[in-house]
């Protein structure tokens, strides 16, 4: 295993004087206020404006419109998760989240990206058992009342598809298109360590191979050290049951390592010697270098981050204040520091972290910038907690070669016309 293969990426380090030198965001221009009214639709509106009192004050809201588990506004319509293409069935379909539309860290269940090779099954929990056999003294048999009666543990961590920003995708735009197979959710449910433990994992054993009860029976092995460390048995997705999707009724969740790890639907898991290589971890989901050799495996999720505002397909509406925000996360631990280049990455300025800062997990992060209405190219780079700086795609090329498929976590760079319109600056 090489975890670390790709940490040797060569980076320039932020010098002290780059960022005095960037650090010239002065709040320029103000924020502008309610215009004139443009549009033949604006002035119908006008009734509804100050000093006026608002149409929909001047009756009760609706009640009889309840919902018994409530859906965001209609105006919002559109922050919807979204299907590249048109595939051919949706069954081995990504979606992905709309992360230019959301603010914070917490991913909606409803728009968490998803990922699945065999459609989503639909499991009756009552009749759904998860199976622990293998190198264990007691083979166990599982329903989901025996595990929630587990002691139970709740974490925040993001999940990203090795997929996400493949090196091979052409012809996105937007932070969705390019970026969205990353997901950020509170997780519950019981430490698989506590689980293994009620086993009694036999001293040769090494891995621990989960398959999920779909079609595709997704199977993948895990470090057996991983397992006892943070891997989940999640049965709880923000507070509320595992959505379909994220594999109700229950998945595991390995932090940090590549989506595909993250078996949904999970039925059995065999404690073994040696990984059992399946379809999953030989023909998918290794990184072919330029040698010939593949990478074998490639679990973990580097540093990595993206600005969401402004971001491809948006449009500033005026020179002046703009709040840059975007997110940053790594599968090693906490996002250290984040630093946003508006020059092309000549200069770069660090950004303000939002609390919380949390391990392995979506960390949102701002900077005040005046936008003098120039053509400019942005762009973010993270740090995380083990001091790795997010390397420029030309750095990840020169140390991968240009046959690898997953794992680019490359620095995102936006071109910002001078027309406001903002697009992807590498298509
Ligand atoms: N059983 C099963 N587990 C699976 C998959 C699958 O197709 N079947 N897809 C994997 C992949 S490739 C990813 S990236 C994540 C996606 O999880 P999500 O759909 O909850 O976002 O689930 C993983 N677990
Ligand atoms: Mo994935």
């Amino acid at each position: 295993m090489d975890e670390f293969a790709d940490r040797d990426v060569d980076v320039d380090q932020p010098s002290r004087r780059n960022f005095l030198k960037g650090s010239t965001a002065a709040i320029g221009g103000g924020i502008v206020g309610v215009a004139g009214l443009a549009t033949a639709a604006q002035a119908q509106q006008a009734n509804n404006l100050p000093p006026n009192v608002p149409e929909w004050m001047t009756y009760p809201g609706d009640d009889t419109a309840h919902n018994p588990y409530g859906l965001p506004s209609p105006y919002e319509e559109h922050v919807v998760r979204k299907v590249l293409g048109t595939p051919k069935t949706y069954s081995a379909a990504s979606s992905r989240t709309p992360l230019q539309d959301l603010d914070g860290i917490i991913t909606p269940n409803g728009l968490h990206y998803e990922r699945h090779h065999g459609g989503i099954p639909e499991i009756d929990p009552a009749q759904h058992r998860l199976m622990i056999f293998g190198l264990v003294d007691r083979p166990l048999v599982f329903t989901m009342d025996d595990l929630k009666r587990f002691p139970s543990v709740s974490r925040i961590h993001m999940m990203e598809c090795s997929g996400n920003q493949s090196f091979t995708a052409t012809g996105r735009n937007t932070a969705q298109e390019l970026m969205g197979l990353v997901s950020c959710a509170e997780w519950t449910g019981v430490a698989l360590k506590t689980v293994l433990e009620e086993c009694g994992v036999q001293s040769n054993a090494r891995w621990v191979v989960a398959e999920g009860a779909d079609a595709a029976a997704m199977t993948r092995s895990i470090p057996l050290e991983k397992c006892l460390d943070d891997v989940i048995l999640a049965y709880s997705q923000n507070g509320e049951r595992i959505r379909p999707e994220q594999g109700y009724p229950l998945r595991i969740f390995v932090p940090g390592y590549e989506g595909n790890m993250s078996v949904k639907w999970l039925r059995s898991l065999q404690v073994r010697e040696e990984p059992i290589y399946s379809r999953e971890e030989t023909s998918k989901y290794t990184d072919l270098l330029p040698d010939g050799h593949s990478r074998q495996f490639s679990f973990m999720m580097e540093a990595k981050s993206i600005i969401t505002y402004p971001s491809g397909g948006q449009q500033l509406s005026a020179q002046g204040y703009h709040e840059i925000s975007g997110l940053a996360w790594s599968g090693y631990g906490k996002i250290e520091r984040v630093e946003v280049s508006v020059d092309g990455g000549e200069t770069w300025q660090e950004a303000q972290l939002q609390d919380p800062v949390l391990p392995i997990c979506l960390t949102r992060f701002r900077l005040p910038w005046a936008w003098e209405g120039e053509p400019v190219t942005i762009m973010s780079r993270a740090i995380d907690e083990t001091g790795y700086v997010q390397p420029t795609l030309e750095a990840l090329l020169d140390a991968r070669g240009r046959n690898s498929v997953y794992h680019n976590h490359a620095i995102q760079p936006w071109a910002i016309a001078a027309n406001g319109e903002v697009s992807n600056a590498n298509a």
